[in-house]
C-alpha cells in the first residue's frame, strides 16, 4: 500500500518536472536574448524611425521631449501598448518578442500620421 502510493506520489513529480522543464526549455532562448532599445519621442516624431533588436525580451525606453502625451504600440502584437510616456517624461516596457518586423506607432489619436516606424527583431 504504503509503497504504490510512494510510486503515484513520484510519477506525479515525475510528471511535473517533465512538464516544467519542457516550459523552461522554451522560454530559456528568449529570456537569454533580448535588448535594449531606446526612441526619442516628440511631437510628432519618433527618432530613430528604424530600430533593431534581437528576439526575446526587448526593453523599450521612450524618451518623451515632447509638450504631448506618447505612446510606443507594436501593431503585430494586437496593438500592445508598451510604454507610455507622459511630456518630459523618460518610461521603460518591456516585451516579448520573435524574430520578425513590426510596425510601431503612438496611438495618441492624431499621432500616428507621422509617429510611426519599424522594428526589426532577428
Ligand atoms: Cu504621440
Amino acid at each position: 500500500m504504503r509503497k504504490t502510493a510512494l510510486l503515484a506520489l513520484t510519477a506525479a513529480s515525475l510528471a511535473l518536472a517533465g512538464c516544467g522543464g519542457g516550459d523552461d526549455g522554451g522560454d530559456a532562448p528568449a529570456a537569454s536574448g533580448g535588448a535594449n532599445i531606446e526612441v526619442e519621442a516628440g511631437d510628432l516624431y519618433f527618432d530613430p524611425e528604424s530600430l533593431s533588436a534581437s528576439a526575446g525580451e526587448v526593453s523599450v525606453t521612450v524618451n518623451n521631449v515632447g509638450a504631448a502625451e506618447h505612446d510606443f504600440v507594436i501593431e503585430e502584437l494586437g496593438d500592445e501598448v508598451v510604454v507610455h510616456a507622459e511630456p518630459g517624461e523618460t518610461a521603460t516596457g518591456t516585451v516579448t518578442l520573435e524574430a520578425g518586423t513590426y510596425t510601431f506607432y503612438c496611438s495618441v489619436p492624431g499621432h500616428r500620421t507621422t509617429m510611426e516606424g519599424t522594428l526589426e527583431v532577428s
